[in-house]
């Protein structure tokens, strides 16, 4: 932990009286006049442990740039406005060295309001227990199983059923989302497999591996579904089955999709091979046919198959007040599979610069989910978060 200096430069003490700080009031907090002494002590090691946690170089003493930061957190509180860091650093550094040491920092907190309000929100982060993990593509595998043949399970039955597909928990039936740069293998039973095979990427080691794991699954199956990005290499023209077979020959320049084919012919020689047809029509922009709903996402939301993901481990088990689904660009909030908000926080360059996952940052965007989380649901206690996107995958390679 870091020792508690107080930091003195040249020429600091002849700087004038710091200015008062103009601070709006935040909501009523716990003040020093309501505690009595043993309260205070208590108290003001749970300050000096928010002190430790924003003096992030551990020099004792909270500079400009750490400063920024915390001032970060009081714009992002909504109600604990700033006017600058001059301001707020002033109204600290009452020895006016320019810098703000531990005793001015509880200084701050048990004699402002602002500073008050801060460290009730401190303490009101700390308690909410977060569970962040970094999918991985089989555990998206899972949720699109559980989303396929469990929350969507009436829709998608209806999908099939119209054309003339029977039954979705057909034992012979093997759906396979094939998406740019991966694909989900599974059936309505047990089997969940996940490939670096997709529309776009393809080698001749990974279509093997995808070959020889469908071999050996020694499952008669019958039909097999393509969904997901292979489908937008139809046609609007096209049907909405359409055997791989005609699309591989009209693809010969794909090694992708014609490698796919070959090895789905030699792993289950006797299943029919049909690439549903996502197309768009251009007026209206909506789907030519109705389509499978397989998105991994919507079990994430309410829950499903948590347990069964390879990092969440029995914190899944517990009660979650929220999951977040953190992928791209931004991250939603989920209460019981409805999304009660949405956020922009962009990890594909916030986290990712330079093709390195950066953990500071990472511990920093988890901070502010919980800030945002806690302003939705004020009583959350705990909350989940998922995330995939840039991050993961390099996450994944830096193991
Ligand atoms: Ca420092
Ligand atoms: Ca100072």
């Amino acid at each position: 932990m870091a020792p508690a200096l107080v930091q003195q430069t040249s020429g600091a003490a002849a700087k004038s009286p710091a200015p008062v700080a103009t601070v709006k009031a935040p909501a009523p907090v716990m003040t020093k006049a309501a505690l009595v002494e043993p309260e205070i002590d208590f108290y003001k090691k749970s300050i000096l442990a928010t002190f430790n946690k924003h003096d992030t170089n551990g020099d004792g003493i909270i500079d400009r740039e750490e400063m920024l930061a915390l001032l970060r957190i009081l714009d992002q509180t909504g109600s604990l406005k700033h006017d600058g860091v001059d301001t707020m650093l002033a109204a600290l550094d009452r020895n006016g060295d320019g810098f703000v040491d531990t005793e001015e920092f509880v200084e701050w907190v048990l004699q402002s309001n602002v500073g008050a309000a801060f460290q009730h929100h401190e303490e009101h982060l700390a308690a909410l227990v977060e569970t962040h993990v970094f999918l991985s593509p089989h555990d998206e595998a899972i949720m699109e199983r559980f989303t396929l043949f469990d929350v969507r399970k009436e829709q998608n039955s209806k999908v099939l059923a119209d054309l003339g597909l029977g039954d979705l928990t057909d034992p012979g039936l093997l759906v396979m989302s094939v998406g740019s740069s991966s694909t989900q293998a599974y059936d309505a039973r047990d089997f969940t497999a996940s490939f670096h095979v997709g529309t776009k990427v393809s080698s001749k080691d990974r279509i093997k591996e995808l070959r020889v794991a469908l071999t050996q699954r020694k499952v008669p199956y019958s039909r097999v579904l393509l969904l997901n990005s292979i489908g937008y290499l139809l046609e609007l023209s096209d049907p909405c089955l359409v055997p791989l077979s005609e699309l591989a020959s009209k693809r010969k320049d794909s090694a992708s999709i014609v490698g796919l084919h070959a090895a789905l012919v030699e792993a289950l020689p006797k299943a029919a091979l049909h690439v549903f047809n996502r197309s768009k029509d251009p007026a209206t922009k909506r789907y030519k046919y109705a389509q499978l709903s397989n998105d991994f996402s919507e079990a994430l939301a309410c829950g499903r198959g948590l347990h069964l993901c390879s990092h969440a481990g029995t914190v899944a088990e517990q009660v979650q007040d929220a999951i977040v689904d953190w992928g791209g660009n931004s991250f939603k909030v989920y209460v019981n599979g409805k999304r009660i908000g949405t956020e922009l926080m962009d990890a594909n360059t916030f986290l990712c610069e330079g093709g390195v996952l950066d953990q500071d940052r990472l511990a920093q965007a988890i901070r502010d989910i919980k800030g945002f989380v806690l302003r939705l649901l004020p009583d959350a206690k705990r909350i989940f978060i998922a995330q995939t996107g840039k991050a993961r995958e390099l996450a994944m390679n830096q193991k």
